[in-house]
């Protein structure tokens, strides 16, 4: 008798799973950045949406181990450009953390700042990262058109220590 109620129980699931949109998925090819250009790549961070945030799932190697800044920066370009000061800035071509409502603030992934600040980037002892990282603001239609950027130290979530400089760059087409 079990069987009559289960076969369209199992097809009312698969029929209301069919009617769901499919989730996007996007991702980055991150590359060595200096003063001089782009370099070699280190990997990939793909991202997809999820019901708690952007889920971001990086597969990289080669990389200092510790904590890095991660942040979605504004503009779709990873070369070398010069900041105000007329220094010439690894990734500088990237501008800054990605800010659509002009908060003007770093706070970090669970901050009311910068949409663009993502939790920090975690690279084990052999140089590599593969732990999935949540960021609850954030979905991959704002990745769109953009850079993401891991920096060469950690980011403490505020203005004094948003991680350091350009290290690592990738577009999002
Ligand atoms: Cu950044």
């Amino acid at each position: 008798m079990t069987r009559f109620r289960t076969a369209p129980l199992l097809a009312g699931l698969l029929a209301a799973g069919l009617a769901l949109p499919a989730l996007a998925d996007t991702g980055a090819e991150m590359h060595a950045v200096t003063t001089d250009g782009v370099g070699d790549s280190v990997g990939t961070i793909t991202f997809q949406d999820s019901d708690y945030g952007l889920l971001i799932h990086p597969a990289l190697q080669g990389l200092e181990p510790g904590l890095h800044g991660l942040h979605v920066h504004q503009n779709p370009d990873c070369g070398p450009a010069a900041n105000d000061a007329g220094e010439t800035v690894a990734a500088g071509a990237a501008g800054g953390h990605y800010d659509p409502d002009g908060t003007g603030v770093h706070e970090g992934p669970y901050g009311a700042g910068h949409l663009g600040d993502l939790p920090n980037l975690v690279i084990v002892e052999d140089g590599g990262a593969d732990l999935i990282l949540l960021a609850p603001r954030v979905t991959v239609a704002d990745l769109a058109g953009r850079a993401i950027m891991i920096h060469s130290g950690s980011d403490d979530y505020s203005d004094a220590h948003p991680g350091g400089s350009r290290a690592y760059c990738g577009v999002v087409e």
